[in-house]
């Protein structure tokens, strides 16, 4: 208990605070509940009738004895606490966390006591993101709520990523984080000339093949003829002037150098001279036109 002005004071206030016990009707209400620290903060007595005496007390510690116009206040609370004399709300100044706790305010008339705690918080400042890691591959594992765990990342989790810390004051939102996410090759697609599904050419024709792969980083495309490497590297192939050995199958194989998955497709093409591929319908009107002419004769 502090050191106070009046020892006469404190032990009449005590005999006559014995016994006292809450749940009396009277209340303590703090103005801001939490408050930030460096803030004034008012401990507001509820009813609000005129008082002439009481205690406050922070827990065990006595904050001020008052009994009519005599307000006895400790020396730690000197210089930034006051008291409303009329209805005895306490005012503190500048409060800091470590005025965080319970504050007691017991009245002499009537003999009623109220408690009320106090939180006292720093803002939220200066909140960062780390992240353990910020090159993952897709679909590899990397519980409080400072810690964010995704498992199996997916492509879309790569960001922007941020922190919000809130307390009972603030809230502050961290910078931006960006995960870069590996994944594929996949979704392929192989075509021929803007087609697929192991087409037939006329000799002579121009091919282009062209390979594409969701993929990142990009995927890196090799080529291959009758499982023969080709030399040849990215995502398009061109033959030109196609002759019957173009014939056979091609095979476009995507790469991660990342991820290290592959994927690839193969497709048959032919190439035929052009009577082997003209058409049936085709010989049907030629073989018409023949018979009508013959008819015209
Ligand atoms: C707290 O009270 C002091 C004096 O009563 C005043 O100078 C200061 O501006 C107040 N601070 C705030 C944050 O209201
Ligand atoms: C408190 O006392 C003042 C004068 O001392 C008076 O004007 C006021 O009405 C009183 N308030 C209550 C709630 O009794
Ligand atoms: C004390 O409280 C009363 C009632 O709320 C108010 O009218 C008065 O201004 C206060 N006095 C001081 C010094 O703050
Ligand atoms: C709070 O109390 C601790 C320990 O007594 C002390 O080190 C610290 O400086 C105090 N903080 C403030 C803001 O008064
Ligand atoms: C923010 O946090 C970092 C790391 O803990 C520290 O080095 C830096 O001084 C802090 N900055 C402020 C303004 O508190
Ligand atoms: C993905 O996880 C598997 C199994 O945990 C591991 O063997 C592999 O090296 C990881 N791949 C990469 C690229 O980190
Ligand atoms: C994490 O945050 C959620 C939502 O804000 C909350 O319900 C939960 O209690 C928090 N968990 C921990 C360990 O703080
Ligand atoms: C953060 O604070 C702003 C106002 O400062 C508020 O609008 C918002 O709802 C708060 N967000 C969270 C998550 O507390
Ligand atoms: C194939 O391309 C060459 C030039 O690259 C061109 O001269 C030729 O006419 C093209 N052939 C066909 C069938 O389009
Ligand atoms: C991996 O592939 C990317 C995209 O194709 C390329 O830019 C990078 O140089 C390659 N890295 C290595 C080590 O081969
Ligand atoms: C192409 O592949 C098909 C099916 O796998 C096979 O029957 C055919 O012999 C292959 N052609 C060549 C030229 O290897
Ligand atoms: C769509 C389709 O039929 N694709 C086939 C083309 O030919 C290659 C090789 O013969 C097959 O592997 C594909 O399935």
């Amino acid at each position: 208990m502090a050191t106070l002005g009046s020892g006469a004071l404190l032990g009449v206030l005590l005999t006559f605070l014995q016994g006292l016990h809450g749940g009396t009707g009277l209340e303590v209400i703090p103005s801001v509940n939490p408050v930030p620290a460096g803030d004034n903060e008012t401990l507001v007595i509820f009813p609000p009738v005129n008082r002439t005496s009481g205690v406050w007390e922070y827990g065990d510690t006595t904050i001020l004895l008052w009994l009519g116009d005599r307000v006895d206040m400790s020396e730690a609370y000197r210089d930034r606490a006051s008291m409303n004399v009329s209805t005895g709300d306490l005012s503190l100044r500048w409060v800091t966390v470590n005025d965080t706790g319970d504050y007691s305010f017991q009245s002499l008339v009537p003999m009623v006591m109220a408690k009320a705690s106090l939180t006292v918080l720093e803002p939220v400042s200066n909140v960062t993101v780390t992240a353990s890691e910020t090159d993952l591959v897709e679909l590899n594992d990397t519980d409080d709520n400072r810690t964010l765990k995704i498992s199996n990342v997916l492509r879309t989790d790569s960001g922007p990523l941020v922190c919000i810390v809130s307390n009972g004051i603030n809230n502050v939102t961290s910078d931006p984080v960006h995960l870069s996410i590996s994944f594929g090759p996949d979704d392929m697609t192989f075509l021929i000339n803007g087609q697929s599904n192991n087409l037939t050419f006329s000799l002579g024709s121009n091919l282009t093949l062209t390979c594409s792969a969701q993929s990142s980083p990009p995927a890196q495309f090799r080529w291959a003829f009758n499982e023969k490497p080709l030399d040849e590297e990215g995502p398009e192939y061109t033959i030109t002037g196609a002759t019957e050995t173009d014939s056979g199958n091609y095979t476009c194989q995507a790469h991660n150098n990342v991820t290290l998955r592959y994927i690839s497709l193969t497709e048959m093409i032919k190439i035929t001279s052009r009577s082997e591929s003209v058409q049936p319908a085709t010989v049907a009107v030629a073989f018409l036109s023949l018979l009508m002419a013959m008819t015209l004769q």
